[in-house]
């Protein structure tokens, strides 16, 4: 009767648990972003379509981000580019005054403590994924994240831990893409939301 007892209360609970799952850390949401609309002042020449952010998904699943960029045509797997860039900017520390603060146009204003980007670049002649902590800028230190990412069509998707960018528990962020190259001229910059910030945290 115990043993019973006992496997009526562990099914109990685990039902108890399927139904109201503790989810204490997670959130989710999409920005869609108009065509055309690469950052005045910054983009010089326009810019390609693959450029161009109509949307980007972004999920919080407890301590894992997963970031979706959505462009108006498809990435190329050899960009015509020294450098292609979809990055999201995070103030780790809602800190304006802390982390990269030169281009308030890109980043609307936050202090930017880290960047984590899937990015071509043409001096390795490949695709690349990437945090910079921006904790001791200028010193510009970058590794390779511990993250993962897939390119496929026109959308970016990347996965990382938030342990690669100090485990925050309240952070605001920014998306942005990014082109630059000489021949042929290309320097282009998109973002989302084009003005403000979004916010995820525990509060
Ligand atoms: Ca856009
Ligand atoms: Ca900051």
């Amino acid at each position: 009767m115990r043993r019973r007892t006992l496997a009526r209360l562990v099914c109990m609970l685990f039902l108890g648990f399927c139904l109201f799952p503790l989810t204490v850390y997670g959130a989710g949401g999409a920005i869609q972003d108009a065509v055309g609309d690469w950052v005045p002042g910054v983009s010089t020449t326009g810019g390609n379509s693959y450029t161009d952010i109509t949307k980007v998904q972004f999920v919080l699943n407890k301590t894992i981000m997963t970031v979706t960029f959505t462009l108006v045509n498809d990435v190329p797997s050899i960009p015509p580019s020294e450098r292609l860039d979809y990055w999201i900017a995070i103030d780790s520390d809602q800190n304006p005054t802390t982390g990269r603060t030169d281009k308030p146009s890109v980043f609307n204003g936050i202090g930017v403590d880290y960047e984590v980007a899937v990015l071509y670049d043409a001096d390795h002649s490949s695709w690349l994924y990437i945090v910079w902590n921006h904790t001791l800028w200028p010193t510009y230190s970058s590794r390779y994240s511990a993250g993962s990412y897939l390119i496929s069509g026109n959308r970016v998707k990347f996965s990382f831990p938030l342990s690669e960018v100090a485990s925050p528990t309240n952070f605001n962020f920014v998306f942005a893409t990014s082109e630059h190259g000489l021949s042929p001229l290309i320097d282009a910059v998109d973002h989302a939301p084009n003005t403000g910030f979004i916010t995820f945290g525990k509060t």
